[in-house]
Parts: structure tokens; C-alpha cells; sequence
């Protein structure tokens, strides 16, 4: 059986990550004797990805699917159809909107909701074992005679450590590189971890994939060291939620130093779930960069948002990062409903206080599955038909008009550029490359992405 597990073209001109998750889709199906092809087609044109797919003449084809690129997926999953493949859609996006699908795209045959190593296994045995029994595979939604049915949910995988090492062996490392230093290197993404403890307002991910679960040191340093023995010298712990045992990252980092692996370390992590201890040994394995998610400036937004974010300890945090060169990136999210002028105020006053190195500051986008967008569906303020449309993402723009969020969110961007001197340089590049770029969307993210973070030196 010939099976082809593909990120969809999608115009984009870099791809910093690989396609983890059909990676490790790919490894399980390895492991258990079954040959399946991995594509990124993220930066192909589609009319070469059509080509390569159809010369292949692939029996079943996995497609992975985000909400904000759905329908470059789906248009691309109708084209292939005509090659009378199977269609497999798996990710966020399906995982949660299944049934909208199921309804109006008759080319998809089936939908692995949530992780789908051991689902897709299992399908890929039925298929060739022609026996056809879709329903005993759970998490599995299915079309038979015309119909679909949805399966009982999987469970997540409960140890982690049980799943073979993603497979890229059929990807080319050269294409996946970050802005390090001021030059590009090989990145190589790695998540140690699923899911995560906490549960945002505005985030799927214990909806999706539950209870936290963590690789453990031994299994983590194994999948480094081969990458770094393979000549990668950059890692981005790419986790929800990396920092959530703190002994069990400062145990990574160890091991790192201890193997004597020269690296360029790069984490996401949360203020709550972070500590100086951390940080130190972070710095000693090569660390130099930390994302933490603050969101709003306002106890108010906050709450309702069930960030559980200190801002105190924020402080203390990039207090800490300052004094061992650690550079921080500080995310921030405007538009949240209840959002005034009075907590926009907020919001600049605590990253005034920050005083950031990098700087994200995005306006709302609401994703199936939070129980954000649950509420908002029910309050009857967004609308699921929305997907059906060609608009990328959803954005929601608070209890403000479109144009009076917009109008704060310019002048605000700009007054902090200047007031902030954020010392973002690789945004500032990011912009100028953003130019190259034919899609006037992307253009106009990089250039407010480059108001938002001008670079003039920290202060
Ligand atoms: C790394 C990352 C990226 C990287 C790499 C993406 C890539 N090429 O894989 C980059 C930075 C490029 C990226 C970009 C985007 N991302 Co992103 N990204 C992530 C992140 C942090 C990790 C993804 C990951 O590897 N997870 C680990 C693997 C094991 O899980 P997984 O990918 O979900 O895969 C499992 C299942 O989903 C399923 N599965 C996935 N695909 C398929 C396909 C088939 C056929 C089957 C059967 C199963 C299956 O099985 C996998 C194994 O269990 C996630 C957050 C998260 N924790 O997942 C967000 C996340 C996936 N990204 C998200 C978004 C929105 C985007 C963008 C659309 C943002 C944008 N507007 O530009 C773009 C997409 C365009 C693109 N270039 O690919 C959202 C998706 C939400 C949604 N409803 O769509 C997430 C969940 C973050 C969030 N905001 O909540 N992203
Ligand atoms: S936004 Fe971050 S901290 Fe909040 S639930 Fe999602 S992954 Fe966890």
C-alpha cells in the first residue's frame, strides 16, 4: 500500500519546523512494517506538489490540516482525489470541526481526530487487511454508502516514551532554518512534552490531546543527541509547556552540558512554571532565547482569559534573563471581549515595565475547540459557517468595532515601537524578506510586525 503523509502547499516562503506530527506518524507505521512517504509541501507550488503526488499514484493520502490554512489543504485534498486516493485529514482544525467537513466535502474519507499515531495505524491495517471495519477503530470518523459515522474518542497516548522517534528521513534538512545570531542555522523543533497542566480560555490544547504528559530525560537526550551527532546545532523545545516539571528540564539541560554538545538552545515556557534555576543551567547548555505568553496587561481580561499569570514574577523573570543575556519574547493578545481602552492602557504599561527584548502583540484569534470559541458560537457572535469561507483566520475584535480595535491597535503599535525600543532586529528582517513575498497578506503582517518592533537598542 503506498501512502503519502503531506503539509499541503501553502505559499509560504520559509519554513522554520518540520512536520512533526505526520513525522511521527510515519514512525509508528515503520515500525510496524508499513512504508509511508513524508511531504512538506509548505514552500512548493501546488501544480509541482499535484505533479509529484499524482506520479507517485499513492493508495491513501494524510493530509495535515490548521484552521488558518484549511482551505488551501482541502482545495488541494479535492485536486487529489482525482487520483482516487484515500483522503485522511488529521490536526486541529478537523479534529474539532469533523462534522462541518464530513458535510460539505464529500472527497474526505476520513478523520483521525486528536493524536493520531496509534488511530492511523489502525486504519492503514484495516485498509490492507480489506476487511473494512472502520468502527471498532477509535477515534476515527468514517464515510460509508453516503454517510459518515463518528467514532468513540482515543485516549492520548498515556506514555510518551513509547512512541518511536519522529521519522524525516525523507526531508531535507537544509530547508529548515532560523535567524540565530544574525545568520540562519538549522533548526530542529522538538517536543518533549504534550499538552499542558493549565486550561487558557483561548487554547484547545487540553481538549485536545488532555493531561499533561513528558518524555522522560533519558528519551528526550537520545532524540538530541542523534540530531545534534547528525550536525544540527540549533534546538527549539517547541512544548506547550516545557518548563512544567522544572527538574525534569534542568535534568535535559544537564545532560546536554555533560555530553558536551556545543548547541544554540531556544524555549517556550511560562512565567508560572519558571524559575531561576532553570534559567542558569538553560544559559550553561546554550540557551539564549525564552517566549513566555503575559496576554494582557489586565487583572480583568486575565480572569477571564484563566491565564494565571503573576505579573510580579514576570519581572522578576526578565530580571533574571537580563542579568544572564538571556533574550526574552513577550506575547501579548488584544481584542480579548471585555476589552476598553482602559485595559489596552493596561496592557501598554505592563510591557512598558517589561521592557522587552521581542515583542508579539496579535489581535484575537479564536480557534475551534477553545472554549472561548464555544462560548462565543453560543452568544451567537461568531458563526461555525465562517470555516466554509475563504478568510484565513478567525479574528474577534472584542466588544469594539473592527475599525475602533484597529484604530487602537495601530496607534498604540506605534507609539510603543518607539517608546519600547524593542531591540527586535530579526523582525526588522523578517519585514524586509516579508516584502519578497507576492501575497499582499503576508506584507502587511511583516510591516506591522516591524511597526510593533522597531529596533533602536534597549534603553
Ligand atoms: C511547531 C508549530 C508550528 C510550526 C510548524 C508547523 C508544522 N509544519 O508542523 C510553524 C511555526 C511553522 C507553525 C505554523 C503554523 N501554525 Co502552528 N504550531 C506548532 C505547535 C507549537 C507544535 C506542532 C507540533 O508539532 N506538535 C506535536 C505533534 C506531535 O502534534 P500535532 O502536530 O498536533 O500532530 C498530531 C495530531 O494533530 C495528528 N495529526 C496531525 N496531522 C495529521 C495528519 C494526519 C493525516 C493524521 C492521521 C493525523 C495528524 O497526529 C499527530 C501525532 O499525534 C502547535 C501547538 C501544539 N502543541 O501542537 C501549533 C499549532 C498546531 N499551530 C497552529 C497554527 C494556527 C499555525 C498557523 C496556521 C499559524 C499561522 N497563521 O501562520 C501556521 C500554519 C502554517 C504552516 N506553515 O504550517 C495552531 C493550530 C490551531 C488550529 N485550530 O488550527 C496550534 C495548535 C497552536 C495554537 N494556536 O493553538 N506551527
Ligand atoms: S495557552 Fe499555553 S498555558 Fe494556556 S493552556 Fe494553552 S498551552 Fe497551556
Amino acid at each position: 500500500m503506498k501512502i503519502a503523509l503531506i503539509t499541503p502547499p501553502l505559499g509560504i516562503k520559509n519554513q522554520v519546523n518540520r512536520p512533526i506530527g505526520i513525522s511521527y506518524i510515519k514512525a509508528i507505521l515503520k515500525q510496524n512494517g508499513y512504508d509511508a512517504k513524508v511531504y512538506d509541501f509548505s514552500t512548493t507550488d501546488k501544480l509541482t506538489a499535484l505533479s509529484i503526488l499524482q506520479k507517485e499514484k499513492c493508495d491513501v493520502v494524510g493530509i495535515t490540516v490548521f484552521s488558518d490554512t484549511r482551505q488551501e489543504s482541502l482545495r488541494f485534498a479535492e485536486l487529489l482525489k482525482k487520483t482516487d486516493c484515500k483522503i485522511v485529514l488529521g490536526g486541529h482544525h478537523p479534529t474539532f470541526l469533523y462534522d462541518q467537513i464530513m458535510k460539505n466535502y464529500k472527497f474526505v474519507d476520513f478523520i483521525v481526530m486528536g493524536e493520531g499515531e496509534i488511530t492511523f495505524l489502525e486504519l492503514i491495517k484495516t485498509l490492507s487487511s480489506e476487511k473494512n471495519k472502520f468502527e471498532t477503530i477509535h477515534g476515527l470518523v468514517f464515510r460509508r454508502n453516503g454517510e459518515y459515522f463518528v467514532n468513540a474518542p482515543r485516549n492520548p497516548i498515556e506514555n510518551i516514551d513509547t512512541i518511536p522517534f519522529p521519522d524525516y528521513s525523507d526531508l531535507d534538512p537544509s530547508m529548515y532554518k532560523i535567524l540565530s545570531s544574525l545568520r540562519y542555522k538549522k533548526n530542529y523543533g522538538i517536543i518533549t512534552s504534550r499538552s499542558c497542566s493549565y486550561s487558557c480560555d483561548y487554547c484547545a490544547h487540553r481538549w485536545f490531546s488532555g493531561a499533561w504528559r513528558a518524555r522522560s530525560i533519558e528519551n528526550t537526550i537520545r532524540e538530541i543527541e542523534n540530531v545534534y551527532l547528525g550536525g544540527i546545532t540549533h534546538i527549539w523545545i517547541i512544548d506547550d509547556s516545557f518548563t512544567e516539571d522544572p527538574a525534569r528540564a534542568i535534568g535535559i539541560f544537564e545532560e546536554i552540558i555533560k555530553r558536551n554538545m556545543k548547541v544554540s538552545l531556544a524555549m517556550n515556557s511560562r512565567v508560572n512554571a519558571c524559575n531561576e534555576d532553570v534559567l542558569k543551567v538553560f544559559k550553561k547548555a546554550g540557551g539564549y532565547r525564552v517566549d513566555f505568553g503575559i496576554e494582557s496587561g489586565s487583572d480583568k481580561i486575565l480572569e477571564s482569559m484563566n491565564k494565571r499569570v503573576n505579573f510580579d514574577k514576570a519581572y522578576k523573570i526578565r530580571d533574571i534573563c537580563s542579568r544572564l543575556g538571556i533574550t526574552v519574547k513577550w506575547n501579548f493578545i488584544l481584542g480579548y471581549p471585555g476589552e476598553t481602552t482602559e485595559t489596552f492602557v493596561q496592557t501598554k504599561n505592563v510591557i512598558k515595565k517589561l521592557k522587552p527584548d521581542m515583542l508579539s502583540v496579535s489581535i484575537l484569534r479564536v480557534f475551534p475547540g477553545t472554549p472561548l470559541y464555544n462560548r462565543l458560537i453560543k452568544e451567537k457572535k461568531v458563526n461555525e459557517s465562517f470555516w466554509l469561507g475563504t478568510n484565513s483566520g478567525l479574528h474577534y475584535f472584542g466588544d469594539g468595532s473592527y475599525e475602533e480595535v484597529m484604530r487602537k491597535y495601530l496607534r498604540l503599535m506605534l507609539i510603543w515601537a518607539v517608546q519600547f525600543r524593542v531591540r527586535s532586529f530579526l523582525c526588522l528582517i523578517n519585514f524586509v524578506y516579508g516584502f519578497a513575498s507576492a501575497n499582499p497578506r503576508t506584507i502587511v503582517y511583516h510591516f506591522l510586525n516591524t511597526v510593533r518592533s522597531v529596533v533602536i537598542g534597549r534603553g
